[in-house]
């Protein structure tokens, strides 16, 4: 896989026509989210393997963000806080639902909200205050019960949203082919593929609404497992894998290239509709790439790499966390172009509200920066450090951890070994080099941050756990993986 990535772009932004005028139809907004997109599983952030000329023509097109980062190391959290403009901790919700436990680890978790909950005005809320019609397609993972799911949050139309986080199997058959066995999706015929079946009912949408503003939140159960994808296109990937290249999946590298045809489709739509111009795509992911195969690490081929970042979903480590993110509005942004300055999940929300030129979002305490007035003329965001919150542990590797990324500079903390790791991404983008000792003052700075930042939105700590024990523990978790 080629490592090309520069760190530092100027940008290069002009405001094209001032902000929307009085009396124009509202922008469309479209959110597109891939499950587990890693920050190198793109042609245009890198891969050399994965085909996704579509999306890499959005990076032509709008701003492409190298330095964006999902609220969180897994799932649900993140697409909470999407929804909410607010960070994870802010709102209790900190992992993915239903959650993962150990027993015997040295913390639990703190009790936790596996839902968005009803004092919380979302995105689709904001928007449909607005006007908009708002249709949410695809995975949503953000509550249990029905009473969670996406038409209780603002949305006029469901599909394929429920309680799971991937595509349903029954006696660990199906998944991605029909039948899906899912609530909120009839059925297709045999062979049908979830995301070609998602994509053309996102097509019918903005075909059917071309005069109406839209929000269509568009969240695909790509490229999350089970892999699947349709033969032919796994044949493709085998006939021109480099099986000793670090992103050498064939069926992984199909489904992200059913992904790009999915979002192909949808600008195809927009375009035959005369809309194009006049909507707001963000593209991102959830979290970082999964890597797989952990406890049998000599099992090849991998799920993905995210190279160089170091490890991927469900870890401590960039790798879990820095995505793709672009963001096009034709019309408005100048493409194009690429920027390092930061931006994470909760950006969203206030961002779209930015660029449709309102500020009143129903939404207090909003926590994400709005990041318009740097889309539309450059202006650099003022926030300068983000942050995650993590009082779990995860499959793919995570103990609790507290982390902050201020300039070039990342701290994490993690309680369970009661250790700091500073790290330089100018210099050391893959995490190697631990300069805590070398820079004891900047450590002490950042994790006074972090932890005044942790007291201002109310972050739970993980608890004791009166039942540890090192030895069960152990055994517990080779049992389990
Ligand atoms: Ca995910």
């Amino acid at each position: 896989m080629r490592y090309y990535l520069p760190l530092c772009f100027l940008l290069l932004v002009n405001c094209k026509s001032g902000t929307k005028e009085e009396g124009q139809k509202k922008a469309n907004v479209i959110l597109f989210l891939v499950d587990d997109l890693g920050w190198t599983d793109l042609s245009c952030y890198g891969s050399e393997f994965y085909q996704t000329p579509h999306i890499d023509q959005l990076a032509e097109e709008g701003v492409r963000f190298t330095d964006a980062y999902a609220a969180c190391t897994v799932c649900s959290p993140s697409r909470a806080s999407i929804m909410t403009g607010k960070y994870p901790a802010t709102i209790n919700t900190t992992d993915w639902i239903e959650g993962y436990s150990k027993p015997y680890s040295k913390y639990k978790a703190p009790d936790w909200t596996q839902h968005i909950q009803d004092s919380d005005t979302t995105l689709a809320e904001a928007l449909k205050s607005k006007g908009y019609k708002t249709v949410h397609i695809g995975k949503w993972h953000l509550g249990e019960e029905e009473q969670y799911w996406p038409e209780h949050h603002g949305f006029d139309v469901n599909i394929a949203g429920w309680r799971k986080g991937a595509p349903n199997k029954v006696n660990k058959k199906g998944g991605y082919f029909s039948p899906y066995n899912n609530p909120r999706l009839a059925d297709g015929p045999t062979g049908e593929y979830l995301t070609e079946r998602l994509s053309q009912e996102a097509v019918n949408f903005i075909a059917n609404n071309r005069d109406t503003p839209f929000f269509l939140n568009f969240w695909l159960y790509n490229v999350h497992t089970p892999l699947e994808a349709k033969t032919e296109k796994i044949e493709k990937y085998k006939s021109i894998v480099d099986k000793d290249a670090l992103q050498s999946n064939p069926t992984y590298a199909a489904m992200v290239e059913h992904t790009d045809d999915a979002f192909g489709a949808v600008v195809g739509a927009l375009k035959k509709a005369g809309i194009y111009e006049n909507t707001i795509i963000i593209f991102s992911s959830d979290n970082g790439g999964l890597i797989g195969n952990r406890g049998d690490e000599s099992k090849k081929p991998r799920v993905t790499s995210n190279f160089p970042l170091r490890e991927g979903k469900g870890n401590i480590y960039e790798g879990g966390v820095r995505v793709p993110l672009i963001i096009s509005w034709p019309k408005e942004i100048n493409g194009g172009v690429s920027t390092d300055a930061m931006a994470t999940s909760p950006d969203i929300y206030p961002t779209i509200m930015g660029l449709l030129g309102g500020t009143g979002t129903g939404q207090r305490n909003i926590d994400g920066e709005n990041l318009s007035p740097f889309l539309l003329s450059g202006r650099k965001p003022e926030r300068d450090a983000i942050f995650w919150h993590y009082p779990h542990y995860h499959i793919q590797g995570a103990i609790p951890y507290s982390a902050v990324r201020k300039g070039n500079w990342k701290l994490i903390d993690a309680y369970e070994r009661d250790t700091l790791q500073l790290y330089n991404l100018k210099e050391d983008i893959g995490e190697r080099h631990n300069l805590v000792s070398e820079h004891p003052e900047k450590a002490n700075q950042l994790l006074a941050l972090l932890n005044s930042w942790k007291k201002e939105v109310g972050a739970q700590d993980p608890i004791e756990n009166p039942d540890h024990d090192r030895e069960r523990e152990l055994l517990w978790g080779k049992a389990k993986h």
